[in-house]
C-alpha cells in the first residue's frame, strides 16, 4: 500500500482492446476505488432488454459511440454515488471532446480534480487479434472483425483528440500496453507511482 490511496481520481483511455477493462480492475483494487466503465453500463443496459437498452444495442454492436448527451448524465448520475466520492478510475470515459468538458463541469462542481490519465497504447493488428480472441471466449456483438476495424477508426477520429487536451493540462501518463497483461500492469503501478509522488511533493 502507498500513500496515494485516499482519494486518488483517474481515467484510463486507449484504443478498444488495448486492455482498459482488463487493467482498470488491477488499478481500481489497488487504490480502492471503483472502476466505472461506460462500456459495463451500457453492456448491463442491454441485458436488462429496456426501450434504452435496445437503442444502446443498436448503436454499440455497430461500432458507434452511445450520443455524449446519454452518456455525460449517466457518468454524472455514476459519480455522485457515495463511493465514487473519495476516488474513481474511469474506464472508456471520456471518449470524446465534449465528454471532457462535462467531465470537466462535474468535477469542477464537486471541488476535484484528475490527478493522473492513464494512455494506454497499443499496436493496430495486436488489438484486432485480442478482440478476436474475446469474440471467441464471450460472444461480444461489437467484436466481429469489421465492427472491430471500424472502433479503430472511431477512436482514431473522435478519442484520440482527446489526448492531446489531456496532455496540455500536463495529467498524461503514457503507458505501453503491448507487453503481458501483468507486465502492463506493473509498468501501470511504476508509472503511476512515479506521477503520484511527483504531484504530492
Ligand atoms: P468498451 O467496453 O470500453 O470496450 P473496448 O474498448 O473494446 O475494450 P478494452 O480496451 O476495455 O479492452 P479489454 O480490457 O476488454 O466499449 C464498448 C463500446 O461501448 C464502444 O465501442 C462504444 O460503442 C460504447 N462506449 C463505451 N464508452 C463510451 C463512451 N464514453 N461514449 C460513447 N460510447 C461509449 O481487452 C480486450 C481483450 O484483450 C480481452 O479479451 C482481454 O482479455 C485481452 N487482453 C487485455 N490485455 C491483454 C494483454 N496484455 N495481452 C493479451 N491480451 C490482452
Amino acid at each position: 500500500m502507498t500513500t496515494h490511496n485516499a482519494g486518488v481520481r483517474l481515467l484510463i483511455v486507449g484504443p478498444p482492446g488495448a486492455g482498459k477493462g482488463t487493467q482498470a480492475e488491477k488499478i481500481a483494487s489497488r487504490y480502492g476505488v471503483p472502476a466505472i466503465s461506460t462500456g459495463d453500463i451500457f453492456r448491463a443496459n442491454i441485458a436488462g432488454g429496456t426501450e434504452l437498452g435496445k437503442r444502446i444495442q443498436e448503436l454499440t454492436s455497430a461500432g458507434n459511440l452511445v450520443p455524449d448527451s446519454l452518456t455525460n448524465e449517466i457518468v454524472a448520475d455514476r459519480l455522485g454515488q457515495s463511493d465514487a466520492a473519495a476516488g474513481f478510475l474511469l474506464d472508456g470515459y471520456p471518449r470524446t471532446v465534449d465528454q471532457v468538458s462535462a467531465l470537466d463541469e462535474v468535477l469542477a462542481a464537486a471541488g476535484t480534480e484528475l490527478d493522473a490519465v492513464i494512455l494506454l497504447t497499443a499496436d493496430t493488428e495486436e488489438v484486432v487479434a485480442r478482440l478476436l480472441k474475446r469474440a471467441v471466449d464471450s460472444g461480444r456483438a461489437d467484436d466481429t472483425e469489421a465492427v472491430i476495424r471500424y472502433r479503430q477508426e472511431v477512436y482514431r477520429e473522435q478519442t484520440e483528440p482527446i489526448i492531446a487536451v489531456y496532455r496540455e493540462r500536463g495529467v498524461v501518463v503514457e503507458v505501453d500496453g503491448m507487453g503481458s497483461i501483468d507486465g502492463v500492469a506493473d509498468a501501470i503501478t511504476a508509472a503511476l507511482e512515479q506521477r503520484l509522488a511527483a504531484q504530492s511533493a
